[in-house]
């Protein structure tokens, strides 16, 4: 049991102090919704395995009473299943499904082009010990050098908001993706949003983007745990004639299962279009 109920937290962060990691930033939330305290071991990319006494190459990881717990989903599950009178994380092993259906959409669809548009961001706001390191492994994983990458991002950027579509429908009907209070589905996504803050110099998404609610509510709780002060501006991009809308007006897809069938006088304006003859 979490002595003082406090655990143990190894950070992985930039130099500006603000947390980057997804799975990082998801895991602090998932520490705070359970009702924890954080002992916050501060460190970037380079020695986390010397850092964690040779446990990890790879971070989050937590410490609880002398307890090491690896992985941010392996984290999860054990605050769930050793704390279960606490607010739960998962609330339904379909939360869990749906979850890590979510994430692998929107790291497909936003985290793996954003990446590839802030990557120079990225490694500029590091640790200066990180910048050689993070260069090189960065360049590996993405094939090329790290400023080609990111080159044209203003091409790129509305087309990505685009995309974010589906999880602006669904938040249009709920404030959370958990009903009416944020469970693990949410910090996950917010996780990559608030990894998303932490290396863009140019903001990825439109002032008037319906999703600024959720993010905001969401860098709001737990006593502002997403208002680090080094955290770039999400807001302010600014599609060029014929880029694509950043998102979408309201009604606009509202479509399929947004669209409730009550009976014919809803559904008659879109039967007659798709039956008019040319
Ligand atoms: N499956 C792991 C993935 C964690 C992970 O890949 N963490 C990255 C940070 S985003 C890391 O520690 N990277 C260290 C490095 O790049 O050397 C989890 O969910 O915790």
């Amino acid at each position: 049991m979490a002595k003082d109920n406090t655990i143990t937290f190894y950070d992985l962060a930039l130099a500006t102090g603000a947390t980057i990691s997804p799975f990082v930033w998801a895991t602090k939330y998932a520490l705070k919704h359970k009702g924890f305290e954080l002992d916050v071991v501060p460190g970037g990319f380079t020695g986390i395995l010397e850092r964690t006494g040779g446990q990890t190459e790879r971070l989050p990881a937590i410490v609880d009473d002398g307890k090491w717990v690896l992985d941010s989903w392996g984290i999860v599950e054990y605050l769930d299943q050793t704390y279960p009178d606490r607010p739960a994380l998962i609330p339904h092993e379909s939360v869990a499904t749906l979850t890590r259906a979510l994430d692998a959409w929107f790291w497909r669809a936003a985290v793996g082009p954003w990446m590839r548009s802030y990557c120079a961001d990225y490694r500029d706001q590091c640790l200066e010990c990180d910048k050689d390191y993070v260069t090189t492994s960065r360049e590996i994983m993405l094939g090329m050098k790290l400023e080609d990458m990111q080159a044209g991002r203003e091409e790129r950027l509305p087309k990505i908001s685009a995309e974010l579509e589906p999880l602006r429908m669904a938040l249009r009907d709920s404030p959370w993706l958990g009903g009416a209070a944020p469970n693990y589905a949410d910090y996950r996504v917010l996780g990559s949003v608030l990894w998303l803050a932490s290396v863009a110099r140019t903001p990825p998404l439109s002032a008037e983007d319906p999703l600024r609610d959720w993010i905001e509510r969401g860098r709001d709780l737990f006593d502002g745990l997403g208002r680090h002060p080094g955290l770039n501006t999400l807001y302010g991009l600014e599609p060029r004639d014929g880029d694509p809308e950043p998102f979408m007006k309201v009604g606009g897809a509202a479509g399929g299962i947004f669209k409730r069938n009550t009976g014919p006088a809803s559904t008659q304006a879109e039967t007659r279009k798709i039956t008019a003859k040319a």
